[in-house]
């Protein structure tokens, strides 16, 4: 393993270590279908017993559903540095206010979509500099990290098409090619770091994909959490 691979797994460890509970998010494309499959997933583990909170980057809090409302409003004029800013502000007050204390409350946090989106969309999709990105990550988190993500992967083409033709939001409705670069620049995050990240094939039907992520998440966390949902 390279040596910066092995430091980022070794402080990723570390940061989980330090709380109780166990952050896990869920990353993607458009229409990759995490959503569905979280909803799913959480149905699971109520059955189980399984003390866990499911949210959402942005708009996991009342702060947090005003800046989405702002983002995903279609029409709206957002320079691509507000956008960034925007994200990195709604995921300030998430942190702090949900998945911090959930963590330290011992926890499973299922968070769909964070700190990778921020550099999949507004790093390969919008170009900005990837290295602020990450700086500004590490401010609007306190350098908290998910000890695992999840990439549901799927072509642009065929994420899109699952989405109601009309009702798409303000950065579903960018070029093609602008979706092409968010896919490509989380396959690249997925590579850069294999140890954190698990990519599960998004394109296939629906329970086979639940199959998946549930095999997933029985494989890393079924001893701290007491989970089989095999
Ligand atoms: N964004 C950003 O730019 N920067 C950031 O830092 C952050 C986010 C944090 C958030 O909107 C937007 O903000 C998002 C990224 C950007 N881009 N947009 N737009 P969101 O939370 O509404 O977006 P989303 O996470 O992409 O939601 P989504 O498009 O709905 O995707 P999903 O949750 O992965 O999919 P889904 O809702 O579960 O499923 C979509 C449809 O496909 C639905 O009709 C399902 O019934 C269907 N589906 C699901 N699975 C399957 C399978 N397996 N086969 C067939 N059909 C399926």
């Amino acid at each position: 393993m390279p040596a910066d691979t092995k430091r980022k797994a070794e402080r990723t460890a570390e940061l989980n270590d330090t709380y109780p509970g166990t952050f896990i998010t869920l990353e993607g494309p458009e229409g990759a279908g995490k959503t569905t499959q979280v909803k799913l997933l959480s149905k699971a583990l109520t059955n189980l017993d399984v003390p866990h909170v499911v949210t959402r980057d942005p708009g996991g809090t009342p702060l947090g559903k005003q800046v989405r409302r702002i983002l995903l409003t279609p029409g709206m004029e957002v320079a691509p540095m507000a956008e960034l800013l925007l994200y990195q502000a709604d995921r300030a007050q998430h942190v702090a206010e949900v998945i911090r204390p959930a963590l330290e409350a011992g926890k499973l946090v299922l968070c769909d979509r964070f700190v990778d989106s921020s550099i999949a969309y507004q790093g390969y999709g919008r170009n900005i500099d990837i290295k602020l990105i990450k700086d500004l990550n590490e401010l609007s988190t306190g350098g908290l990290r998910p000890l695992m993500t999840i990439l549901f992967d799927i072509q642009s083409e065929d994420g899109l098409s699952r989405l109601h033709p009309g009702a798409e939001d303000r950065i579903e409705r960018e070029a093609i090619d602008f979706h092409k670069r968010v896919r490509s620049g989380y396959l690249a995050l997925a590579e850069a770091e294999p140890e954190r990240w698990r990519i599960l094939d998004a394109a296939k039907p629906l329970t086979t994909v639940q199959e998946q992520f549930m095999k997933i998440l029985t494989t890393k966390l079924g001893s701290k959490h007491k989970l089989n949902l095999l």
